[in-house]
């Protein structure tokens, strides 16, 4: 089954946030794997991030994600890292869909509440990375077959 890291950022943390972007994800009928709610320090935001080194926000970025507790979470299911960045929207809140979180939640791309895997081979690289394998739950919800087709 696919899977996708998710964080609600520093500001969808201290705006009261996570059970927002986890309830979204819950409906969506995506599966929780793992989570843990912590600080990140600045060796692993410029590993998340490196692919950003040298763009004009990337100081910024480092700064706004090291600044305050994140929430980081494993998701999966068919599709999952589409379906989470479809949930999520577009990177610039001004142009993400209506219903989406950073439509319906935010306004500055650098407040923009949340990072989820914009890949499949990038999403199996940020799940290792943040997360070891013991902390992934392997598990099966009695209403997954009314969910999941296979
Ligand atoms: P994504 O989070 O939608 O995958 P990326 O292009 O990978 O977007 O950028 C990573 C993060 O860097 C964004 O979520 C946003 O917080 C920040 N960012 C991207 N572009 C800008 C910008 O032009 N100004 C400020 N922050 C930016
Ligand atoms: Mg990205």
């Amino acid at each position: 089954m696919e899977q996708t890291l998710v964080l609600v950022k520093p500001d969808g943390v201290q705006r009261g946030l996570i059970g927002e972007v986890i309830s979204r994800l819950e409906r969506r009928g995506l599966r929780l794997v793992a989570a843990k709610f912590m600080n990140v320090d600045k060796g692993l935001a410029e590993t998340h991030y490196a692919i950003h080194k040298g763009k004009p926000f990337y100081e910024g970025l480092i700064s706004y994600i090291t600044s305050a507790p994140v929430m980081a979470m494993v998701w999966e299911g068919p599709n999952a890292v589409a379906a989470v960045r479809q949930t999520m929207g577009a990177t610039r809140p001004t142009e993400a869909a209506p219903g989406t979180l950073r439509h319906d939640f935010a306004l500055e791309v650098g407040r923009n509440l949340t990072h989820a895997s914009d890949e499949p081979a990038n999403a199996e690289k940020e799940v290792a990375l943040w997360f070891k394998k013991d902390e992934l739950v392997a598990w099966k919800r009695e209403v997954d077959r009314w969910i999941f087709e296979k």
